[in-house]
């Protein structure tokens, strides 16, 4: 069996068991989406979110897209991960000098813990997307760092501590459309400001992942290395379609892919992931994951619409990982 660490003990994980007759590495929550469109008045649509263990219950950053097309971050709280109560205003965020943080917009949030706090990472409108760094003790202030890269950039996603010395993130340069292309890269950092040296990590590959990829979660850590569920995306005559799958990285050089999935975890099926504001979209932004069992829940937007959760393990994923690469 495969080990977690770094993590945490999370008895109250959300959990469904497998349904029975099902040998999929990955199953969908029975009662999704947990989130619906229209959940904070005003909104459009709500998806591509992170949840985080916060206090004994759970808190999450949202994206929320309105009734104008503004795209913004939401915090949210739950006491079971399941039924959220979402803010009905966007974040304030506040620079180091305490001064409110002007922003274009904002949107996919991935966040995490951290040296004491919660860092959020996310796709930050600025003159053209890049990634937007933040921290937070309580969900409700929230100091926003300098912009990490230059645009146009889109996906950063943290490691969750210093590796060798440096903070490394993850991200996927792109253009300031619907980029059609796309490939991870690894940046590192001494103090979450200055970034560089930074390192190719993976590209597209067939098939499913011809087009473009980029990190969904935050990556977990194991014995065997970083795993970590990615996207990939395929140009159809009906546009993009967007599946995930999982990799193994170096736990000492991330950038290099030990194991990696040719066939997909996960794709758009049920009716909810299918149909939508962006039909044929599932990106995952979160997971949570409980050391003791393995347990792994899996928060995703689907369609561009709603959030839905699904269910595997740290062994499911290992396995599946290695037998497809
Ligand atoms: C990407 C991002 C995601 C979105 C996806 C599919 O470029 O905008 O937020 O889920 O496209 O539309």
């Amino acid at each position: 069996m495969a080990k977690i660490l770094n993590g945490y003990s999370l008895p109250n994980i959300p959990w469904q068991d497998r349904p029975e007759n099902d040998n999929s590495p990955i199953w969908r929550y029975d009662a999704n989406p947990i989130i619906g469109r229209h959940d904070i008045p005003r909104a459009n649509s709500i998806f591509n979110s992170a949840v985080v263990p916060y206090k004994g219950e759970f808190a999450g950053v949202f994206r929320c897209d309105d009734r104008t097309g503004h795209m913004d971050l939401y915090v949210g709280h739950s006491k079971d991960g399941v039924k959220w109560e979402i803010s009905n205003d966007p974040i304030v965020m506040y620079n180091e000098k305490g001064e409110p943080v002007p922003y274009e917009y904002r949107y996919d949030p991935r966040v995490l813990f951290m040296d004491d706090k919660w860092y959020v990472t996310w796709c930050n409108g600025f003159h053209g997307p890049t990634i937007g760094i933040a921290y937070t003790t309580d969900f409700v202030h929230f100091t926003q760092l300098e912009n990490a890269f230059l645009p146009f950039n889109r996906n950063g996603v943290l490691f969750p501590r210093k590796i060798n010395g440096r903070y490394m993130m993850m991200s996927r340069p792109s253009d300031n459309g619907h980029t059609p292309f796309g490939d991870i890269y690894v940046s590192q950092s001494n103090d979450l400001e200055f970034w560089g040296h930074h390192r190719w990590m993976m590209g597209t590959w067939g098939g499913w992942q011809s087009t473009k990829i980029g990190p969904g979660p935050v990556p977990i850590e194991t014995d065997e290395g970083w795993l970590m569920i990615y996207h990939g995306v395929i140009t159809t005559c009906n546009g993009f379609v967007y599946r995930i799958s999982t990799a193994i990285l170096d736990k000492d050089e991330p950038w290099k892919v030990l194991y990696r999935s040719h066939e997909y975890l996960m794709g758009p099926e049920t009716i909810y992931e299918c149909t939508g504001d962006v039909p044929n979209v599932v990106f995952p932004c979160a997971l949570l994951v409980d050391q003791d069992t393995g347990r792994i829940t899996m928060y995703y937007g689907c369609a561009d619409t709603v959030v839905g959760m699904a269910f595997t393990t740290l062994d499911e994923l290992i396995r599946f990982t290695k037998e497809h690469s």
